[in-house]
């Protein structure tokens, strides 16, 4: 079995000092084979069937075969129409370690799920990012993963970069949608491809830098992922006189302070980090 420096056994605590030391975490073992099963079938029905509990179901942003649909457990039909995956989603220990990772902030829990199928292609699933959007992961594989399938690849501890990343921009006045967030490939150091047991269980806190990995021809990838925000969380857009609003406008004093409000970078040394808006994340 693959085991990584992150990878512990189902306890909150160990699971939560992971996530902070490296911004992921791993807990081998968590579906058993029997819900797999019953799990896989669903994940195929998600994609597809009409259910009012699915928020929308497309073809994927970047893998070009790839199908995608978002879906939330806490809808009045959830249960009825995918009973094993909401279970999943609605799992108390995931619960526990997503109200301790952002104590005492609250928290919206796995307010959405994506189910995600990708197909081969010639380039990754999506390129080496953080999301805009604040967020940590509950990420499992319904297959045997390994870098053949596209496996997820992740810098363990740049979360705290992500993290600071994303603080600098926000504050500068620049809105959640417009982040750069691409990074630069020529900085990434120490990625680690996430080659999983179907069923493990895999958490990420999105501002650490990740990147989906190229699915081989033959072969296919299939993901369940719940996102978890901080509740009230800034998103994308800014209504008219809301704190994001007046940090864009130039009322923001940072917006003046030149630099007084940042580091100096010379002509030589400017990063490259692109911002993104093909897809949502
Ligand atoms: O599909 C992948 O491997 C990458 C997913 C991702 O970027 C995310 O969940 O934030
Ligand atoms: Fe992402």
């Amino acid at each position: 079995m693959q085991s990584y420096d992150f990878t512990c056994s189902q306890d909150i605590d160990s699971a939560v000092k992971n996530m902070r030391n490296f911004g992921i975490t791993h807990v081998p073992n968590f579906i058993s084979e029997g819900e797999l099963g019953l799990i896989n079938t669903e994940f195929e029905k998600i994609l597809i069937n009409p259910s009012k509990a699915i928020i929308s179901q497309s073809g994927h942003p970047m893998n070009p075969d790839g199908r995608t649909a978002r879906f939330s457990p806490w809808h009045n039909d959830a249960l009825t129409d995918f009973p094993e995956i909401t279970k999943l989603f609605r799992n108390d220990f995931l619960k526990k370690i997503a109200e301790a990772y952002f104590a005492p902030h609250e928290i919206d829990f796995n307010d959405e799920v994506f189910a995600t199928h990708e197909k081969p292609a010639e380039t990754p699933i999506l390129p080496w990012h953080f999301d805009r959007m604040q967020s940590i992961k509950f990420w499992f594989y319904l297959t045997d993963t390994t870098k053949e399938n596209g496996a997820f690849e992740y810098c363990p501890s740049t979360h705290w970069e992500g993290h600071y990343r994303a603080g600098f921009h926000l504050s500068q006045g620049c809105g959640v949608e417009d982040i750069p967030n691409d990074i630069d490939e020529s900085l990434i150091r120490n990625p680690v491809s996430l080659e999983l047991k179907a069923g493990d269980l895999l958490i990420f806190d999105s501002d650490g830098f990740h990147r989906g990995g190229i699915v081989q021809p033959d072969q296919e990838r299939r993901v369940l992922r719940g996102h978890t925000h901080p509740k009230n969380l800034r998103r994308y857009s800014d209504k008219p006189l809301s704190a994001g609003w007046w940090l864009k406008s130039f009322l923001n004093i940072n917006k003046w302070t030149g630099n007084a409000s940042k580091r100096i970078l010379g002509d030589q040394v400017q990063d490259h980090t692109l911002n993104r808006k093909k897809h949502k994340n």
